[in-house]
């Protein structure tokens, strides 16, 4: 089987869901951890450019986003599945977690470590990624808000877990689990459980949850360089099981230049020829000397696909 290859670093939380979804599907996988800091260009040649963390490469195929990426496990084994009442409840929930937590959550964590992360940290995020001061400093006047926030999305957790536990939309995980379990752990993991769960007011049926979900594991891992990432997309062709099946109702024509850009951070504009899609993902073909040709896929909630 083509290897499974995650690029990505131990303390994104959104690499956390994805190394999670692999101990829930019990996959082996190759990690290539990359700087937390760009430059990257070994991923850039792989990505044509996509600026965020995590991606995955399964030969010529690369995934940016987890939603495309949970679409590629789905694919490589079917069970037990990432959905398992279906995609819609998991991915809406999934998007509105991610975006709605992701502000509040830095500015908690920066309250508690912000001193510890290097400058070029602070200059980067600011600068290219989410266009906003992230120092404690930067934070603080909102912290309280940021609190506030985060209790009210717990809270919301606990009644998902009241009404369909043990998990949140019923009896087995899925992709949302995955999803909220990720900002939580983040700060947990660097402020301590104890401090986080009295701040935001969690819960023992939030935290048994959490304890549920990291449960899974993250499956077997064996480390890999990012230059034999590179090399195994050169020998490697874009796999056609991997290309979106149905229609593309955008009306964009195949064979048509495109750009695709995250819509919310870190807006980096992929260029390549769209040779796949329907409603849910895009894919274009990317080619250089030191990769042959590839896929590079995207979802479509949360980016955009304008013809160049
Ligand atoms: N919607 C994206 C969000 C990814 C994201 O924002 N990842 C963070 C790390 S957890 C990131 O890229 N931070 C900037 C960086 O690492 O360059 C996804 O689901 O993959």
């Amino acid at each position: 089987m083509t290897d499974i290859i995650l690029h990505h670093y131990d303390l994104s939380p959104f690499s956390e869901k994805v190394r999670l979804a692999m101990g829930h599907k019990g996959l082996d996988w190759r990690s290539v951890i990359v700087e937390s800091v760009p430059p990257r260009p070994m991923l850039d040649l792989l990505t044509g450019g996509y600026r965020r963390i995590p991606v995955l490469q399964i030969g010529a195929d690369v995934f940016c986003d987890t939603e495309v990426i949970f679409a590629a496990l789905e694919r490589v084994k079917a069970t037990p599945t990432l959905y398992p009442q279906g995609e819609g409840i998991a991915k809406a929930l999934s998007l509105w977690w991610d975006r709605a937590t992701w502000k509040p959550a830095i500015g908690v964590l920066v309250a508690h470590i912000g001193e510890h992360l290097p400058q070029e940290f602070i200059d980067d995020r600011r600068d290219h990624y989410l266009g906003y001061d992230v120092s404690k400093e930067g934070m603080a006047p909102m912290l309280p808000t940021y609190v506030q926030q985060l209790t009210a999305y717990g809270e919301w957790l606990s009644s998902m877990l009241s009404q369909n536990g043990p998990f949140l939309t019923g009896d087995s995980l899925s992709a949302a689990d995955l999803t909220c379990h990720h900002s939580l752990w983040l700060l947990r993991a660097n402020a301590g459980a104890d401090a986080i769960d009295a701040q935001l007011h969690l819960g023992s049926d939030v935290t048994d949850w959490m304890d549920r979900v990291a449960a899974v594991g993250h499956g077997s891992k064996t480390d890999m360089a990012s230059e034999e990432a590179v090399a195994a997309a050169k020998a490697a062709e874009p796999d056609p099981a991997h290309l979106p099946q149905g229609e593309d109702p955008s009306g964009i024509a195949m064979g048509t230049r495109v750009t695709v850009t995250p819509d919310d951070n870190a807006r980096v504009p992929v260029t390549g020829t769209m040779v796949a899609a329907n409603a849910q993902e895009v894919v274009v073909a990317i080619e250089t000397e030191e990769t042959g040709t590839l896929h590079v896929h995207f979802p479509r909630a949360g980016f955009e696909t304008l013809p160049v």
